[in-house]
């Protein structure tokens, strides 16, 4: 199995601002500790970064037949993107939602995700720990495989 990792606007800037929010780890860490997770299983992960709405799109859409299952943290365009929503629709590639924050424990506008109707499930507040559960998720999104 291959899974796509994807990250949205700001998330670049992951340990080096907003700690108090978003902890010390920077995005480098949290993809090494999936790599570690993914490689026990034996399974291969891609892990990207964007802070432009179409890049992602373009990435979602080109998923197809080269990824079984796709890791969104959409970030800011969890609660705006239209955009996003329809592309994770049209493409049907299994897509799991997740954040490292508690978005339920925030502020009201990050409580509605514009992405959850279209993805298969949703892991948020474990901090970079969600990314590692992803990958246990995207396994079971799989079929176990
Ligand atoms: O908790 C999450 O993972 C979020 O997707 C993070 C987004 C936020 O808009 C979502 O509501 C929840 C923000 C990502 C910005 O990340 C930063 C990291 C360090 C400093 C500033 C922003």
């Amino acid at each position: 199995m291959k899974i796509l990792f994807l990250n949205g606007p700001n998330l670049n800037l992951l340990g080096q601002r907003e700690p108090d929010i978003y902890g010390r780890t920077t995005l480098a860490d949290i993809e090494a500790m999936v790599r570690d997770q993914a490689a026990k299983s034996g399974i291969g992960i891609e892990f990207r970064q964007s802070n432009l709405e179409g890049e992602l799109v373009t990435w979602i859409q080109e998923a197809k037949g080269k990824f079984e299952v796709i890791v969104l943290n959409a970030a800011g365009y969890t609660h705006t993107s239209v955009v996003l929503r329809d592309a994770i629709a049209a493409v049907g590639v299994p897509t799991i939602e997740i954040h490292l924050s508690n978005v339920y424990a925030r502020e009201e506008f990050r409580h509605v995700s514009l992405i959850a109707p279209v993805c298969r499930g949703q892991i948020a507040g474990f901090g970079a720990n969600s990314y590692v559960l992803a990958v246990e998720a995207a396994i079971i999104v799989n079929g176990g495989k």
